[in-house]
């Protein structure tokens, strides 16, 4: 399904992300692909996680440092000639603001968890999109707290709401082009990230009795919902949120 393509994935931070379980969907379809990692720390785990990959690049990509955001770029260029999609995973906030009220994130917080967690999807998007020469996917990892208010998420919330309005924002632009942009909404997984969040057992408790399903999503679902996006099958869908939760977002009372 995605022989011949070259994808970028951020946000692999070891075997458990997100990002990690898209990747592996991507590359048993045939995908050739350049992973990014943000510090020496997870550079290990990418390193190991890789070894026995055919034609890959694991390159730092720290979204806050602009200069490494372009140099990974062009390693990308230099090596592939160009990108078929990129899988956008990441986000962060200071433990400090996924506690307690939204009331009292300080300004610090919120300008951090904003420009890590929603702005670096414009950032990347504006990098990728000269290299999509024949259009391309782009696709990023979103959560119900962009639309409901989910204790704890606090300023990760207001970060996601940020990000699927990007998304529609990013599809109207580069949709011209033939570049589709659409996010998942996940559903809880327990990731690195994830554990930031305060009482995520309770958040995989609640979900798992209210869910249509009965059950939490598992992280390969929702790598099988970024191939379907990063491939042919899905060439109809940009702007998109969709929602791979056993549909939890669909119940009221
Ligand atoms: O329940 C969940 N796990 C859900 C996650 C439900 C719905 C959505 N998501 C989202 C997250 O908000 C995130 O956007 O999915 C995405 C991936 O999250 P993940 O797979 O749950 O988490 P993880 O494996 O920790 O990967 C996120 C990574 C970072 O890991 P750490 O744990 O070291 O913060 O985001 C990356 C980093 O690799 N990251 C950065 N990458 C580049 N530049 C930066 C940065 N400045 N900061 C964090």
């Amino acid at each position: 399904m995605l022989k011949d393509k070259i994808g970028m994935v951020l946000g692999v931070a070891n075997k458990r992300s997100i990002a990690w379980a898209c990747a592996e969907k991507c590359i048993e379809q045939g995908a050739r692909l350049a992973f990014t990692y943000q510090g020496e720390r997870l550079e290990r785990n990418l390193t190991k996680l890789t070894a026995d990959m055919d034609d890959t690049l694991v390159i730092p990509c720290d979204v806050t440092n602009q200069e490494e955001v372009d140099t990974a770029f062009e390693t990308v260029a230099t090596k592939y000639r160009k990108l078929d999609f990129l899988i956008h995973s990441i986000a962060f906030a200071p433990r400090e603001a996924l506690e307690g009220s939204y009331l009292d994130t300080s300004r610090e917080a919120f300008l951090t968890a904003l420009e890590i967690s929603a702005y670096s999807l414009p950032q990347v998007a504006r990098a990728a999109a000269p290299l999509m020469k024949d259009g391309g996917s782009i696709v990023t990892m979103s959560y119900y707290g962009a639309e409901k208010v989910v204790e704890n998420y606090n300023v990760m919330g207001v970060a996601k709401a940020a990000l699927e309005s990007s998304t529609r924002y990013l599809a109207s632009d580069l949709g011209p082009t033939g570049i589709r942009v659409n996010a998942i909404s996940a559903g809880p997984i327990n990731t690195l990230s994830a554990r930031g969040v305060k009482n995520m057992s309770g958040f995989l408790k609640h979900v798992e009795e209210r869910s249509p399903l009965r059950r939490n999503v598992e992280v390969t679902e929702v790598g099988n919902t970024a191939l379907f996006l990063v491939s042919g099958l899905s060439s109809g869908i940009t702007g998109e949120t969709i929602y791979v939760d056993c549909g939890f977002n669909i119940m009221g009372i």
